[in-house]
């Protein structure tokens, strides 16, 4: 790729991206504006689209197109490492291809066809991108949920989004824990009338798939991520953009080069494991490692005897990992040196943590790329670029290409130079989200009505004299839980379906490792007593409907919780009671104050 000058993104985004846009293969191109878009409610519907009238097919791209044109089929797409050390698998493009294939033509003898939505609910197997890819292929929609989330969780998400067909594991181990998957997605073992076995299924199957080709707007994927008031969030998200985009910050933000070994240790049920596992990594033709396991297992230098074994050269993981490693010293971290650059993704780093990651994991020799994103950005909308940008630890420093944010104060004015406020964006970038699956009314009340013509991140953040960002956390109601997202209302609603609870309110407790920890007050019915057993069943409960990420860590038993005199439940008053601080600020709305000193003597100090 060459670039062209730097201002040309904002100024000429159809030269910029058209540039990008030449590596890869279009059936027909796209003739008009590179993105047409409406950001501000007051204008009507809000909308983007991006390179209208180009059709292609992503999977085409991503391996048809590297076997083919850039000649990578031998090369190593994945190194699978599996939980146990010893278990592992290499597959090239060429191999990929021919598994995709077969399963694409799976999908289409069980009668999926283009724009069906196909649920996938799997451990971190090659058979995961493989799935993901063979829906791509022939135009379906991949709606992957994370295996660590409830039967329930699944089912709701099934149900959203009308899924035809789900793709399951029978089960995987997750350190020295067995999880049968397949128990959870029906609580029926096997049901010889609805189930069909992927290995008999593929046996039979062509290795050779015709692709579908789609229009640049096609729907590509469904990713569920919590919403404030509970009820996850279909996010949206659509062909050409996503593609163009996902390749071109995979490329730069960790400046590829073509004999890397790339490893990211998300799960490719979240964001950062669709966009940095499979579709940016794959569209450069890239070789990563995809790995199974956990940093602790079977002890806590297995990353770093990974991290030799591939000689992986560019590595990608969360805060919450690193502060996890941090607590054995840097004993375990001895085999690293093929380490180039380290980036870290999904919650603010803490200078700690960022100081230990630069020193101990990068021997001061790697820079690291803090990215801020989400699940609605579609890839890295805030980040440095490895070496170019100078960095500060905990800031995600500057906006990648074609991103324009802005700080706003409460009344929606935009604040200049050094500032803090609402972190927004001002207009779109190829790969924003579309909308909220079947829901556009939530998908611009959420994002685009508090503050016309912006898109809302949710998150608060800090511009400093030297126009670096640094964002200060999540604004609205929702709690960063080891990197993943929580709303509170979800948590208090499985709450409250227990007998027991009258009423609950969950708040954020800061946490060594996880960032955040749940801590939740609930208030129980008349003539029910707190237990420790009602505790493990309330925790139980929680971890039934959502899953295990989101199990409380505290539950304080809330004989009064405080409200203002309208019935609000002022959170922020419980968030000080959580961590003990009793500057309290103004509580004057408080309707009755007797019950917050009850809180402070009762609260919890151990989980
Ligand atoms: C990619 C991902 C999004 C939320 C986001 C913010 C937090 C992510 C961050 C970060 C500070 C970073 N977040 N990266 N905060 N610095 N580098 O994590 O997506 O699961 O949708 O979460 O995570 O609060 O709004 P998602």
């Amino acid at each position: 790729m060459t670039f062209p000058p730097m201002e040309s993104v904002h100024s000429h985004s159809e030269i910029f991206w058209g540039d990008i846009a030449k590596d890869f293969f279009w059936k027909t191109k796209h003739a008009g504006r590179f993105l047409d878009y409406n950001f501000d409610v007051t204008k009507g519907e809000i909308f983007v689209k991006c390179m209208e009238g180009a059709s292609t097919n992503i999977c085409y791209n991503v391996l048809d197109h590297n076997v083919h044109e850039r000649k990578l089929g031998d090369k190593v797409a994945f190194y699978w490492e599996g939980n146990e050390p010893g278990d592992e698998l290499t597959v090239t493009y060429r191999e990929l291809l021919q598994r995709v294939c077969q399963f694409a033509n799976v999908l289409k003898s069980q009668g999926v066809k283009k724009g069906d939505r196909v649920s996938i609910y799997m451990p971190m197997v090659v058979e995961l991108v493989v799935a993901m890819l063979a829906c791509v292929r022939i135009g379906a929609v991949h709606s992957i949920v994370f295996a660590g989330f409830s039967a329930e969780s699944l089912c709701e998400r099934i149900l959203d989004s009308q899924c035809s067909l789900l793709v399951t594991a029978d089960g995987f181990y997750r350190g020295d824990k067995l999880i049968n998957l397949k128990l959870l997605a029906d609580e029926v073992p096997w049901n010889p009338e609805v189930d069909l076995c992927w290995h008999t299924l593929v046996r039979g199957a062509s290795d050779e798939c015709e692709p579908e080709w789609c229009e640049s707007e096609d729907p590509l994927f469904i990713l569920y991520t919590s919403g404030s008031t509970g009820k996850p969030k279909g996010v949206l998200h659509t062909l050409s953009g996503y593609m163009l985009y996902t390749a071109l910050t995979f490329k730069l933000v960790f400046d590829y080069q073509p004999d890397d070994v790339y490893w990211c240790t998300a799960d490719i049920g979240w964001i950062t494991g669709h966009s940095y596992i499979t579709y940016g990594p794959l569209a450069n033709g890239a070789t990563s490692v995809l790995f199974e396991g956990l940093p602790t297992y079977p002890d806590v230098s297995r990353m770093w005897e990974i991290v030799d074994k591939y000689h992986v050269t560019k590595f990608y993981t969360a805060p919450t990992a690193i502060r996890l490693l941090m607590k054995y010293g840097r004993e375990p971290v001895y085999k690293r040196d093929s380490l180039k650059v380290l980036g870290t993704v999904g919650e603010p780093i803490n200078p700690e943590a960022w100081q230990w990651y630069y020193s101990v994991v990068g021997e001061k020799r790697c820079p690291i790329v803090d990215t801020f994103w989400q699940t609605e950005t579609g890839g890295h909308v805030l980040t440095p670029l490895p070496a170019a940008t100078p960095m500060k630890p905990g800031s995600a420093t500057f906006p990648f290409f074609g991103v324009v944010p802005a700080v706003l104060n409460e009344s929606g004015e935009e604040l200049e130079g050094a500032s803090e406020g609402y972190l927004v964006f001002k207009q779109p970038w190829p790969g924003v989200m579309r909308t909220v699956y079947g829901n556009q009314q939530r998908f611009e009340t959420t994002y685009f009505k508090k503050f016309p013509g912006y898109y809302v991140t949710g998150d608060g953040c800090r511009r400093d004299k030297d126009g670096y960002y640094w964002i200060t956390g999540r604004i609205d109601d929702m709690l960063n839980v080891s990197g993943h997202l929580l709303s509170t209302a979800e948590v208090e609603s499985a709450l409250a379906e227990h007998e027991a609870v009258a009423e609950a309110a969950v708040v954020g407790r800061p946490h060594p490792v996880k960032g955040e920890s749940l801590y939740c007050f609930v208030t129980l019915t008349d003539g029910v007593t707190y237990s420790r057993t009602l505790e493990a069943e309330l925790k139980k409960q929680v971890r039934e409907k959502i899953g295990a990420i989101a199990t409380p860590d505290f539950i304080q038993n809330a004989p009064g919780l405080p409200k203002t005199r309208s019935g609000k439940i002022m959170r922020r008053v419980l968030r000080k009671i959580a961590c003990d601080e009793r500057d309290l600020g103004d509580i004057s709305t408080l309707a009755d104050s007797s019950v917050v000193e009850h809180l402070f003597q009762n609260r919890c100090c151990v989980g």
